[in-house]
């Protein structure tokens, strides 16, 4: 990365920032997701780090990119065949300058170091922007839960909670869902941690169920979130989503509801994929057959297609982005949408992008929407609903109070509104004007920085 590229920046930055990338590079080496997201932050700050020298002196860059504490573990399971198993685990405790860690758990055989560093590190600045008191961590397991029977399930929860529990806490460390983590996982895992615990600590895990200290909202909140940042990136350009048409990839949790939230702002959403293809509907998703298919049956978008009946096809393998849109929310994974895809997104008239899934475009990918002025929401500003509402079941479960969906989902908006605004009056403020990449990267970061700063050199 040519941090030197920056039109302002000068020669004392750019050499901190440089030092900083080199470092990172020689001290973690294969671990090119978490290089991704540090350089995508680094590339930001060459205004905020001139205007401020007293974060150079702190050397926070350094101190920001180095993880608080990771843990590995092993985790020992046994199939229904009473075969043994051997999985790895991971807890990286990224910052706690704002508050308790606070991040999803993935499981999926692509989960490495790599991969939870670079979703810890982009959690920290994404927590900071929904400006409640939340840390960053991340974790999970490259155990594989497709195919896996329910007692499978419980087993492995139940054993990677038998490590984990000794390390997180509702004032250390507070793990919710992600890729292969939703309610069900969320349950065992909750269920083992007060075993072994013998305490009713509510707050140690959130994406709880409603009758037992969950959220309303919670599982609606990423989905919902996204679309309401779409919905004010378009509201400043003088648009909405009546009448657009949306492409969503994935077709788990996050893809779910923000089909959901689209469709009742007017939108018509003709896609959904997951790792074997996608689908395109033409009548429109169908959510209640989605959902039936994806969550009381889970099974694959093909089964989706081939009830919906001739309005829908599924496409083995190819690439969601060819569909022509107005909006497009890639909600599966990492690097899921590249240059190429970005290409054919622009050629066909797309007018905003969020990231409903954590760093889904790629750099190049990002690059071709902002030279062609799309709309451009990132990741840890988009799809920052599903942490916030999180912190707010953090928050009632302290209270042990119970708030009703409609109170929840007000709040979402109101997060979601004020995190749209700050990223845009900082991108501004910071001579970029409508770039949200560069307004969330400053304005998580100066929150985090400030912190660090006050608490002195720990
Ligand atoms: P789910 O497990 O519910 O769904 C994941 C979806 O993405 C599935 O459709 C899955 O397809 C697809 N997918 C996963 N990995 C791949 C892959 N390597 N290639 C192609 N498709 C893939 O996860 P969520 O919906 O919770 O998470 C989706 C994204 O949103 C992730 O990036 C996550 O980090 C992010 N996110 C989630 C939040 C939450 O609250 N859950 C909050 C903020 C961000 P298949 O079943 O075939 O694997
Ligand atoms: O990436 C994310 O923000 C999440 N997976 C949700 C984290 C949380 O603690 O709710």
């Amino acid at each position: 990365m040519a941090f030197s590229d920056h039109p302002t920046a000068t020669p004392e930055t750019i050499s901190d920032l440089v030092d900083c990338h080199d470092r990172m590079l020689r001290r973690d080496p294969g671990e090119p997701e978490f290089h991704q997201a540090v350089r995508e932050v680094l590339a930001s700050l060459p205004p905020v780090l001139d205007a401020r020298p007293r974060l150079a002196a702190a050397r926070l860059l350094e101190r920001i990119v180095e993880p608080e504490r990771q843990i590995l573990f092993r985790v020992p399971w046994q199939d229904d065949e009473g075969r043994v198993h051997v999985n790895r685990g991971f807890r990286v405790e990224f910052n706690s300058a704002l508050g308790p860690y606070k991040g999803g758990l993935r499981f999926h055989p692509s989960v490495n170091l790599g991969i939870v560093k670079f979703l810890g590190f982009e959690q920290i600045f994404k927590n900071a922007l929904t400006g409640l008191g939340i840390g960053g961590g991340k974790g999970g397991s490259d155990f594989d839960p497709q195919g896996r029977s329910d007692d499978e399930i419980m087993r492995f929860c139940q054993s990677f909670m038998t490590e984990l529990y000794r390390h997180v806490g509702e004032s250390t460390d507070v793990p919710a869902g992600d890729i292969g983590v939703g309610g069900r996982e969320i349950g065992y895992l909750f269920g083992q941690y007060r075993r072994i615990t013998n305490r009713w600590e509510a707050g140690v895990l959130t994406g709880k169920g409603r009758g037992w200290g969950g959220s309303a909202c919670r599982t609606e909140a990423t989905g919902y979130g996204n679309v309401m940042f779409t919905a004010e990136m378009l509201r400043r350009r003088g648009e909405d989503l009546d009448g657009r048409q949306v492409v969503v990839s994935g077709s788990g949790n996050v893809a779910i509801y923000s089909v959901e939230k689209a469709q009742a702002l007017g939108a018509n959403v003709v896609t959904v994929s997951d790792s074997h293809g996608y689908v395109v509907d033409e009548k429109g998703i169908d959510l209640e057959l989605l959902k039936h298919t994806k969550e009381v049956e889970r099974g694959r978008v093909a089964d989706y297609a081939e009830r919906r009946g001739a309005s829908a096809r599924f496409v083995a393998g190819g690439s969601v982005w060819d569909v022509p849109a107005d909006i497009a929310l890639p909600s599966a994974t990492q690097n899921e949408l590249d240059g190429a895809a970005a290409l054919a997104l622009v050629r066909n008239g797309v007018r905003a992008v969020s990231e409903g899934a954590n760093m889904p475009c790629t750099p190049d990918a990002v690059k071709v929407f902002r030279d062609a002025g799309v709309a451009f929401g990132p990741g840890k500003a988009a799809n920052a609903g599903g942490v916030a509402v999180s912190a707010l079941e953090m928050r009632q479960n302290a209270g042990r109070e119970s708030w009703t969906f409609a109170r929840a989902e007000t709040e979402l908006a109101a997060i979601m509104k004020d995190i749209h605004d700050t990223c845009y009056a900082t991108a501004e403020r910071y001579g970029a004007p409508g770039d949200y990449v560069v307004g969330a990267n400053i304005a998580g970061f100066e929150r985090v920085a400030d912190a660090m700063i006050a608490q002195g050199l720990v």
